[in-house]
């Protein structure tokens, strides 16, 4: 029996351009979600505090920051440890967010040195740390977040998953990370968390994903009888999914997804998945036949595909994150790295075509910027005369813009009001008060000869995801 279309959406029509494939890319993040891993929960605020500083390690190579990450779950704020290690060297580098086996820097799973040594750094959380790999749903983060109850309720891989994101909300805002190269890392039931991970978190440029195997990078059906199936994994771990997963390990062919969608989430950013050649258990034909599954996703982009943004490799031996694997990746990294710009473009649901070669909004690393709006309605383009009307529509559509990017009107940093008259300032003035609250962003007002559209006014913003 084949394998579920990645390219015809849930509604039967065929998906063939870039916007249609970010609209079927969300079905499915929710089939994974809802049948899978279960949803993620939805984002909350987090922050990094440093505990302490290391400047001297590998010879002067690297820095070593302990820091603490608090996230405010459901319950109360949870406090896990991170390490951080960075190149000394001025700049920009790319980060590794490494979900771990073991709490430690000093590990046979990290080639620290090397790293460093090619210009990485790494930001290491132990899985134990976030919550313990077994049923129990009530330690740690677990035991402070709420969990549906519905059979979608995510799974331990979905919250360690989570909480890498949450780290990430905060290491973006580092001034020595290359915000264009951040990668997440994990071996085995961890790199089925790196590959969920990467597959939701579109700031995460490289999703690398090691001896990941069943629900993971292997694609279930056709798979080689001696490995691990959704049968025997929802028996043996039944935690890390959501409970709508078990249905379907003893049904597998009329799962209506397979890993290919997790690797195809991924899509257009880049993924690498690396096998084991003496690792039955995970399967590594089925962990490639998924890679080439996928690959259809990026050629909506005139892109490869398989063997070039979505790539996979075999290494000699037994499961197990090597030093070779860290090579590939970073090879891979370093090959793609520069390569285009992770600028993504959004959108009002909707919305009229615009009237130049422009996007309403764009986002690149941890920001949005949008286009200037004028105060027409972005359905109907219908636009009040008075500059109050005008102004209340404009903000508007500079918050729904920002919505739709993954953003909100009260994480604005910067605006720019643009008015037709500055005898105008006072009335806009008081619509502006309505929408932004302290601590202000930062803004500049000016006076224009002209607007498009013989607007009174326009305004544009710059926000934080
Ligand atoms: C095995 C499990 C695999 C893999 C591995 C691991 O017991 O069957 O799916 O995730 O554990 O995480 O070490």
């Amino acid at each position: 029996m084949g394998i579920p279309e990645l390219l015809i959406a849930n509604d039967g029509k065929r998906v063939t351009t870039q916007e249609e494939w970010a609209a079927r890319r969300k079905e499915l993040l929710d089939v994974l979600s809802s049948e899978e891993y279960g949803f993620l929960p939805p984002k909350e605020p987090a922050c990094l505090k440093l505990v302490s500083k290391n400047k001297d390690h590998y010879g002067g190579r690297g820095v070593e920051e302990k820091l603490e990450l608090t996230i405010k779950a459901d319950k109360g704020d949870y406090t896990l440890p991170l390490t951080l290690l960075h190149p000394d060297a001025p700049g920009r580098h790319p980060l590794f967010l490494y979900i771990s086996f073991s709490p430690e820097l000093y590990q046979k799973s990290l080639p620290a040195e090397v790293l460093l040594k090619r210009g990485y750094s790494v930001a290491l959380i132990h899985y134990a740390a976030v919550t313990s790999d077994d049923n129990d749903f009530t330690n740690g983060l677990a035991g402070l977040m709420d969990r549906p109850c519905d059979g979608t309720g995510w799974g331990k891989l979905s919250l360690w998953a989570w909480t890498l994101s949450r780290a990430l909300d905060e290491i973006i805002k580092r001034d020595d990370v290359d915000v264009e190269a951040i990668a997440v890392i994990g071996h085995s039931r961890l790199g089925k968390t790196a590959l969920w991970c990467g597959a939701n978190d579109e700031r995460i440029r490289f999703t690398c994903v090691n001896d990941s195997g069943c629900s993971g990078a292997a694609m279930e059906r056709g798979k080689n009888p001696a490995s691990e199936n959704a049968e025997i994994i929802c028996r043996r771990f039944p935690f890390w999914f959501c409970e709508n997963y078990k249905k379907h390990g003893t049904d597998v062919e009329h799962m209506p997804f397979d890993q290919h969608f997790a690797i195809a989430a991924c899509c257009p950013r880049y993924v690498a998945v690396t096998s084991a050649s003496l690792d039955e258990w995970a399967d590594p034909p089925s962990e490639k036949r998924s890679c080439e599954a996928a690959s259809c996703a990026w050629q909506l982009f005139g892109r490869k595909g398989f063997g070039d943004d979505a790539v996979h490799f075999l290494r000699e031996g037994t499961h197990f994150l090597s030093l070779d694997d860290w090579e590939f990746f970073m090879d891979f990294i370093d090959r793609h790295k520069g390569e285009r710009s992770s600028m993504k473009t959004a959108s009002i649901a909707g919305a009229k075509p615009n009237i130049g070669p422009y996007s309403s909004a764009t986002i690149t690393g941890n920001l949005v910027y949008t286009s200037g709006q004028l105060g027409a309605d972005p359905i109907s383009g219908e636009m009040p005369s008075d500059v109050k009307g005008q102004a209340e529509q404009a903000f508007k559509n500079v918050a729904a813009l920002l919505c739709a990017a993954g953003s909100d009107i009260s994480r604005v940093v910067k605006t720019t009001v643009f008015i037709k008259n500055m005898d105008d300032f006072k009335a806009v003035n008081e619509v502006y008060a309505c929408f932004f609250t302290e601590p202000y962003p930062a803004r500049s007002c000016v006076e224009v000869a002209r607007l498009p559209k013989d607007a009174l006014v326009e305004c544009e913003a710059i926000a934080e995801l």
